[in-house]
């Protein structure tokens, strides 16, 4: 049953993505009046947009999915240990149909600006209609044949950014673009129709995950690959696999406990993380510790020892181990020294999970540029110069990462009270719990920054937010409550929680997108919560149970 009916919607979500179908889901099955508003023509968000080849989740499947629905999680089949995005993106379709999502969501429709009205308590939603081309330059879709609520103002009393972490694509501009005859591609928006690279001449800028996962994944179909390497990475194997029916079977039957687990850790999913610090012990019990965790293989690594991301000995010991990974797999000693991460510490840079990327380059089309050395200077008509040298192309494929964590929420003209979020952000988030901004009543964010979100298993933190949400609304509405935000003083410590977190620790050393580092101009912050996912919820429920601590209602 709804609460209001002076507004258009009591709940505005942006983002059709993991948050806010399910955000969708909680509210709409509590009564609220709600609509969803999408840049895309289909629900999935990052998992829509993000479909270039070799594009795989690095969290194990069975863990990467939605806790809540027993029916759900018992109903679908995994069918590898690493799910890639075409199956993810299934997921997300069955459960928008299973679920009946699409009928409460305007598809092509870009959010544009929200704005409070202090005297009706409401937000004000500006959208515009979104082609797929026009988004974020990725074809699908014509706009005209997809319903939309684009070019229109709503009013709401809440609004929930459900807007991803990494979802505004960072665009370096290369002199000469504009000159280049060939195909540009981001993998940020692959072409919905595929590129077919076989035969061809391709260059690839990047070697995060992105670029990493695409690299695999075409280098036996190019012609010629060059690749423009500005920062080496740290890979751990995925052996990703097939599942089989007795794996999937067990899963199913613990699924309770699994779940459980998960929330109990601290990134989010099982990493069977060490209990003590690796100063503690021989150098033969560190190598069968590491030995066990590489045959494993995932994000778990970085987990062997407690004092890994404290410690930079420790830390280096961890980063050791990985390089000599990297010796055994390229033939080449001077390449594989090339591509052996020394600048930062070992996950102070999200690291990568990977099938079979290092060996790629003991092929011999395959080529290792230093960007560091020699940058990309300039597109030409034929292709690109890098170092001075001239390098023919058919295709360039940008794999350039994100503005992450804030881009998607500053990139909204969001106004209150006379003042712009992005302005308030100008030097950095500021959130109370990741989840309101001070000055900004009534508008929530799932995953915000200050949150544990991408240093966890998105899954997770997105469910907690969203139940947090959920009862939040709820219970303003029992208690005939229409306006909250965040205390000033509150969100200023916790600001600062999340400064002496990250300070104590070796993550603010690597030039990361989790500092804003990748982003010319940007303000270097540490904007994920480093202290845990179970530590983080345990800090969030403690504050709720304590009358709402740092919030204020009205
Ligand atoms: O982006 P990135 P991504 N000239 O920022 C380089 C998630 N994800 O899309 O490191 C030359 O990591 C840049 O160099 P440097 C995951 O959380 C998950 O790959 O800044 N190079 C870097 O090498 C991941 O961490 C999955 O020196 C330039 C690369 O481009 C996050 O998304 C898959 C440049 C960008 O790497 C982002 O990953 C994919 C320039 N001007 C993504 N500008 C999985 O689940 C940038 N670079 C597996």
């Amino acid at each position: 049953m709804s609460t209001d009916c002076s507004t258009d919607y009591d709940v505005v979500i942006v983002g059709a993505g993991f948050a806010g179908m399910y955000q969708l889901h909680r509210l709409r099955e509590a009564g609220f009046r709600v609509r969803v508003f999408d840049a895309a023509t289909e629900v999935g968000g990052t998992w829509y947009w993000n479909r270039y080849p070799g594009a795989r989740v690095d969290i194990e499947s069975t863990h990467y999915s939605y806790s809540f629905d027993e029916e759900l999680q018992q109903e679908w089949d995994w069918s590898e240990r690493y799910a890639a995005q075409p199956e993810i993106l299934a997921y997300a379709r069955h459960v928008a149909d299973r679920f009946d999502l699409r009928r409460d969501i305007a598809f092509s429709t870009r959010v544009e600006g929200l704005d409070w009205d202090e005297t009706t308590q409401t937000w004000t939603v500006r959208t515009s209609p979104a082609t797929a081309q026009g988004v974020q330059g990725a074809p699908g879709a014509p706009a005209e044949e997809i319903p939309h609520g684009g070019g229109q103002t709503w009013t709401a009393r809440f609004v929930v950014l459900a807007t991803g972490c990494l979802s505004v694509p960072q665009r370096p501009q290369f002199p000469g673009m504009e000159d280049f005859a060939g195909e540009l591609c981001y993998t940020s928006d692959w072409p919905h129709d595929g590129v077919d690279l076989t035969g061809r001449r391709v260059a690839v800028i990047g070697t995060g995950s992105s670029g990493i996962q695409t690299i695999t994944a075409i280098a036996e179909q190019t012609a010629a690959l060059e690749v423009f390497q500005r920062t080496p990475n740290f890979a751990i194997p995925a052996h990703n696999r097939t599942l089989t029916d007795e794996e999937r079977a067990a899963v199913k039957r613990d699924y309770a406990q699994i779940r459980a687990a998960d929330r109990a850790s601290g990134l989010g999913f099982a990493t069977y993380d060490g209990t003590t610090p690796l100063t503690d012990h021989s150098a033969e019990e560190v190598e069968r510790e590491l030995d066990a965790r590489w045959a494993r293989g995932g994000l778990g690594y970085s987990r062997a020892f407690t004092d890994v991301m404290t410690n930079a000995e420790s830390n280096e010991v961890l980063a050791e181990y990985a390089r000599e990974q990297i010796r055994a797999r390229v033939d080449d000693p001077e390449l594989a020294e090339l591509l052996s991460p020394r600048s930062y510490p070992l996950a102070s840079k999200r690291m990568c999970v990977d099938t079979g990327y290092f060996e790629v380059y003991n092929l011999p089309h395959v080529h290792l540029h230093d960007a560091s050395t020699h940058p990309v200077e300039r597109f030409t008509e034929t292709g690109l110069r890098a170092g001075g040298e001239d390098f023919e192309v058919d295709v360039i494929v940008l794999a350039t990462g994100f503005d992450a964590m804030t881009g998607a929420i500053t990139q909204i003209d969001i106004t209150a009270g006379g003042l712009s979020l992005a302005q308030k952000w100008e030097h950095g988030p500021r959130t109370y719990l990741g989840l309101m901004t001070a000055g900004f009543p009534n508008l929530l964010t799932v995953t915000g920054p200050q949150s544990p979100s991408v240093l966890t298993n998105m899954l997770v933190s997105i469910e907690f937010h969203v139940d947090w949400i959920t009862r939040l609304l709820t219970t303003m509405r029992e208690r005939g409550l229409t306006r909250v935000e965040a205390r000033p003083e509150a969100e200023d410590d916790w600001v600062q929680v999340n400064n002496d977190i990250a300070g104590a620790s070796l993550m603010p050393q690597g030039a990361s997108w989790y500092m804003g580092a990748n982003i010319p101009g940007k303000e270097r912050v540490f904007m994920p919560f480093a202290g845990g996912s179970h530590t983080y919820i345990g800090l969030v429920e403690g504050f709720t149970a304590a009358n709402h601590h740092g919030f204020r209602f009205a």
